[in-house]
């Protein structure tokens, strides 16, 4: 430390002395001071060369007249000078590239329910059902007349002029309609009466359940008739015959006259319903 406090106090005398050295001289003087002090030599903060002139020498002495010495050492480079200030701004750049396209938002909330559209046109016509079971098999009547004079008493009249009688639940052999299907049945009959009383009975099962009976009048062609509703079950046997001996066997038919029976089922009845 001693060397450099020897180097800068030669650097100031020579300073001194010669003052016509240039500026740089004082710049490198203070720089060596700064230096010192930042290496923590407090001795320096306050200069112990007080008695030193450190004041600008006179241009006027005469020192170019001394005999050169030695040149000096370069001196230190100076510190770096302030910031300058900030620059103008630029021109304008030119559009950027389009960015890329940002991620998709969240669904917004449902919407109010619109106004109800108009009414469409009429769809096509549906195709067409499979078969059904036959009618048949839900079905039962018969409509039967008579072709001839039955003069038989006592006995089922035996129709034997066939209207309607597909489902052969009318025997025409017995004279009887047989039931098949349970349900509730619609009887009815026309009878033509000539030559005598007419006196017929509806027979259900060997009993008699209904009557009709037409007095003839001499030269008259009349007619008896008559209905009726009856529950049946399967196997029950419905019939017409005449009441009563041949004097009440009025019953008449020919080409242009006949006599009628007739029965259908008006609704069937399903077992389970039966008491
Ligand atoms: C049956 O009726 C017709 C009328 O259509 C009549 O001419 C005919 O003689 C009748 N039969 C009897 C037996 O009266
Ligand atoms: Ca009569």
């Amino acid at each position: 430390m001693s060397l450099l406090r020897t180097i800068i106090l030669g650097i100031i005398l020579t300073g001194h002395l010669c003052g016509g050295q240039d500026e740089l001289l004082e710049d490198s003087l203070e720089t060596a001071v700064d230096e010192v002090a930042t290496e923590g030599i407090e001795e320096l903060e306050e200069p112990e060369e007080e008695g030193l002139d450190l004041s600008p020498p006179d241009d006027r002495q005469p020192c170019a007249m001394w005999m050169g010495g030695v040149p000096g050492t370069p001196g230190h480079s100076g510190k770096p000078g302030r910031d300058g200030r900030d620059g103008r701004d630029g021109p304008r750049g030119e559009k950027g590239d389009q960015g890329e396209a940002g991620e998709k938002g969240d669904p917004g909330e449902k919407g109010d329910i619109g106004n109800a559209g108009p009414r469409g046109f009429p769809g096509n016509p549906g195709l067409k059902g499979a078969r059904g079971e036959s009618a048949s098999s839900y079905h039962s009547a018969f409509s039967v007349g008579l072709s001839e004079i039955v003069s038989a008493t006592n006995v089922p009249i035996r129709f034997n002029k066939f209207f309607y009688n597909d489902q052969h639940h009318y025997d025409d052999v017995s004279g009887k309609f047989r039931c098949v299907l349970p349900g509730v049945y619609f009887f009815t009959y026309h009878l033509t009466v000539y030559t005598k009383d007419a006196k017929v009975s509806l027979y259900k099962n060997d009993k008699a359940i209904m009557f009709t009976y037409d007095q003839y009048q001499e030269t008259n062609v009349d007619q008896a008739s008559g209905s009726v509703i009856l529950r049946l079950e399967a196997g029950d046997e419905v019939w017409l015959q005449v009441y009563g001996d041949e004097t009440v066997g009025g019953v008449y038919a020919d080409n242009t006259n006949d006599s009628t029976f007739s029965g259908f089922l008006l609704y069937p009845v399903n077992p389970a319903e039966r008491r």
